[in-house]
């Protein structure tokens, strides 16, 4: 049997993440797991752990790490035998240690989008506060302005994704993502990418996956 894929994918709010692990998905077949989906979904559930989970992610505050290792963890077991990438975890050194006793990554992407760049984009997001969803006035807009698509109740803007406060939010992730950032350059599995546009991104990412995984079975499927 050929050998199981296994990466990350990391970045500030709004870097392109989702967008670029949908694209890796989709090309190289790996299993795709992202932590605000389950982290939304765990939300809409309305169970404790997502009454509490929307404390945090309302104030886009990071999710404590035993809760989070608690969601993610258990659905890597669930895919022993498959190639996966995970989008939004580890986001902090306790969760990457988690993961790392668990799991040898072999690839970790991570996307360094200018300040600017990121601002633009967040301050056009809009969010339905009861389930999490975000939405892009610019790229992914809802069906009815204003109104959240699933149930049409009216979406709102965080105050967190005004200018100062979105400014203090990417200097925490920046301060917390750096230990993550140095553990797996030491591992030898860390490749930066840059830029202001994902379409630009995507060839250099393309061609690294193309690279290191032509050896790698398609062995599944989208999971979200
Ligand atoms: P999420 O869901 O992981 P964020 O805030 O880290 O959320 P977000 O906003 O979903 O990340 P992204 O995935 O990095 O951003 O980027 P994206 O969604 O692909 O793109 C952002 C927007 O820009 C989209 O509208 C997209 O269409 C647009 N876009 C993409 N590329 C381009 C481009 O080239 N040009 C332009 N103009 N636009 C583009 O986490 C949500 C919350 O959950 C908690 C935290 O509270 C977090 O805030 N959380 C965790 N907490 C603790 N530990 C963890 N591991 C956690 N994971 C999540």
């Amino acid at each position: 049997m050929a050998k199981l894929f296994r990466a990350a994918i990391m970045g500030p709010p709004g870097s392109g993440k989702g967008t670029i692990s949908k694209r890796i998905a989709q090309s190289f077949g790996l299993q795709y797991l992202s932590s605000g989906h389950y982290l939304r979904e765990s939300i809409a559930a309305n169970t404790d752990a997502g009454v509490l989970v929307r404390t945090y992610v309302e104030r886009s505050m990071l999710v404590p790490d035993h809760v989070m290792t608690r969601l993610m963890l258990p659905r890597l077991e669930q895919l022993s035998n498959h190639s996966w990438l995970l989008d939004g975890f580890p986001r902090t050194l306790a969760q990457a240690q988690a993961l790392n006793s668990l799991y040898q990554l072999d690839l970790v992407i991570s996307l360094n989008i200018p300040y600017e760049t990121l601002r633009e984009r967040l301050s056009d997001r809009w969010i339905h506060p009861a389930s999490g969803r975000v939405y892009n006035m610019g790229f992914n807009p809802p069906r009815v302005q204003g109104k959240d698509d699933i149930t049409g109740e009216p979406l709102i803007q965080h105050d967190d994704d005004k200018p100062e406060a979105l400014m203090a939010r990417l200097r925490h992730y920046k301060d917390v993502a750096k230990p993550v950032i140095d553990l797996y350059k030491s591992q030898g599995v860390l490749h930066s990418f840059s830029g202001t546009e994902t379409d630009r991104i995507w060839p250099y990412i393309n061609s690294l996956l193309s690279t290191k995984m032509h050896t790698q079975p398609s062995d599944a499927c989208q999971t979200q």
